[in-house]
């Protein structure tokens, strides 16, 4: 196993660090029908018997919706200079595209005043996975209009709230929406198709990314924002560090993970060569008429190369990685990397199976998209622990972002990676997609049992608050970090 680097650097944080929370609509907001909302794929998703693990729904999650005033005093307490949340695309646009909700609108323009009269900064991410049912019906995320359709709820968004939003997340965790929506079937829309449809669906992401950056710098520039796309990576550690084939596997594997989505906007317009040369390797050996990956046409190709103002990273954990051929009949995006990644025995848990405890990684990460992408502006747009019982004592909790922000300082501050913000996943206990209720990320503890949702702070929330307000690791206050 790997052994921890649990010495920590004493240092600051650059002076203008955003320091934030993260949340997603569909995971807090509740309210899923009220004021002219429309219905999103994960409405329709959580309804299925057997689609969440504990049977429930996000119809009324943390009742943000309602209590959004009360959750930016939770904020303002913490001292957090921003706040990254999602706006519901099913309340600003019912529909998907076409007639406007004017109740949906007023919704977030209330809860970006409320930042700021708390002299928090909004971070809003376009895209948090609640696709408008509307357009899953004609198709999704496999119809190349949606690049289109993405477009104008852009435009909207922009013309409603760019005067007061200056960081704009076109999507959040575009793997997931095609991993998990489109090929295993464990979110929304529960689609099949691991090997094919996984490919679609990336593609017309990446394209709809690029045409809402292009159309913010076209049209809206004079707002002065930033517009980036969130990608979220789990570092690759070489099973053996030593060993050239295990080095090239742990390559291989960020190429398919944080590549797949990255190097097209950052680098130049195009797949990643290694994902290039094995899909469409196989996908001839397989006897297929053509790639299993497709191209992207020239005209797109240049509006996608250099679509980015920042790279957003959501980071949580690491794989050790080793070369293992795969069989050929074996149609699917994990076959198509030849390699296997498990997680190190040793590594300590948490409340979620995937979720390994391992802050070597977020420096590394750092580290490889700077190498890769060049001096790219980076924000941590998503970091954090879960566990199942939901303790206020939270010390793992604790424990994890002492080390892991620890290790992004070491990359700041001695690896000089341009890291200008991070946001801790998650303000408070949510509506953890398919895990239901059962994971809880949060700062503070939400009571689910009762109508009012009372929130209560967890000791962690306390920890971040000091480590914000010191802006870094002081020495003298080290026995109650
Ligand atoms: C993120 N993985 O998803 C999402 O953006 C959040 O909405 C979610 O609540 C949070 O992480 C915690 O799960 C991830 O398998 C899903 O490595 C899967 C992985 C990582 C993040």
């Amino acid at each position: 196993g790997y052994v921890y680097e649990e010495d920590l650097l004493y240092d600051h944080f650059p002076g203008d660090f955003k320091w934030g929370c993260a949340t997603a609509a569909y995971q807090i907001e509740g309210a899923w029908d009220e004021d002219g909302k429309g219905v999103s794929i994960w409405d329709n998703f959580v309804r299925i018997p057997g689609n969440i693990i504990d049977g429930t729904t996000g119809d009324v999650a943390c009742d943000s919706y309602h209590k959004y005033k009360e959750d930016v005093q939770l904020m303002a307490n913490m001292g957090l200079k921003s706040y990254r949340f999602s706006i519901a695309w099913t309340r600003i646009l019912p529909n998907g595209i076409g007639e406007r909700n004017q109740a949906g609108i007023d919704y977030y323009k209330n809860l970006i005043a409320e930042l700021k009269a708390n002299n928090i900064e909004p971070a809003v991410t376009l895209y948090h996975w609640d696709l408008p049912q509307a357009l899953e019906d004609m198709g999704g995320w496999l119809n190349d209009s949606v690049a289109d359709w993405f477009e104008e709820y852009a435009r909207v968004c922009f013309e409603e709230f760019g005067d007061e939003v200056k960081l704009w997340i076109t999507l959040n965790e575009p793997h997931e929406t095609t991993i998990q929506g489109y090929g295993t079937g464990t979110m929304a829309p529960g689609k099949h198709g691991l090997g094919t449809l996984v490919y679609i669906a990336s593609t017309n992401l990446i394209r709809a990314h690029a045409y809402a950056y292009r159309a913010y710098h076209a049209d809206f520039a004079n707002q002065n924002g930033q517009v980036g796309i969130t990608l979220n990576v789990g570092w690759a550690e070489p099973m053996d560090p030593t060993n050239e084939t295990h080095i090239e596997a742990a390559e291989t594997n960020i190429q398919f993970n944080l590549g797949w989505f990255a190097h097209a906007i950052y680098k130049n317009g195009k797949y990643p060569d290694v994902m290039r040369q094995k899909i469409d390797e196989k996908s001839y050996l397989q006897g297929l008429p053509e790639s299993r990956l497709p191209q992207f046409t020239e005209e797109d190709s240049l509006i996608i190369e250099g679509a980015h103002d920042f790279l957003g990273i959501n980071f949580y954990s690491s794989n050790l990685v080793y070369p293992e051929i795969s069989d050929i009949e074996d149609i699917s995006y994990y076959a198509d990397q030849d390699l296997a990644a498990p997680q190190s025995e040793d590594w300590y848990g948490s409340g979620s199976s995937w979720l390994k405890v391992t802050p070597f990684g977020i420096r590394r990460i750092l580290n490889w998209a700077a190498k890769e992408y060049g001096d790219v502006d980076i924000y941590i747009t998503e970091n954090g622990f879960s566990d199942r019982q939901g303790n206020i004592d939270d010390l793992q909790r604790i424990y994890y972002y002492k080390h892991y922000l620890n290790q992004m300082l070491k990359a700041i501050v001695l690896d000089g990676v341009s890291v200008k913000g991070y946001y801790a996943w998650s303000l408070m206990d949510n509506m953890e997609w398919a895990m239901g209720y059962t994971e809880k990320f949060g700062m503070h503890a939400v009571n689910m049992s009762s109508p009012d949702r009372e929130r209560t702070p967890k000791e962690s929330s306390k920890w971040y608050g000091r480590l914000i307000a010191e802006n870094g690791y002081v020495e003298s206050v080290s026995p109650c970090f």
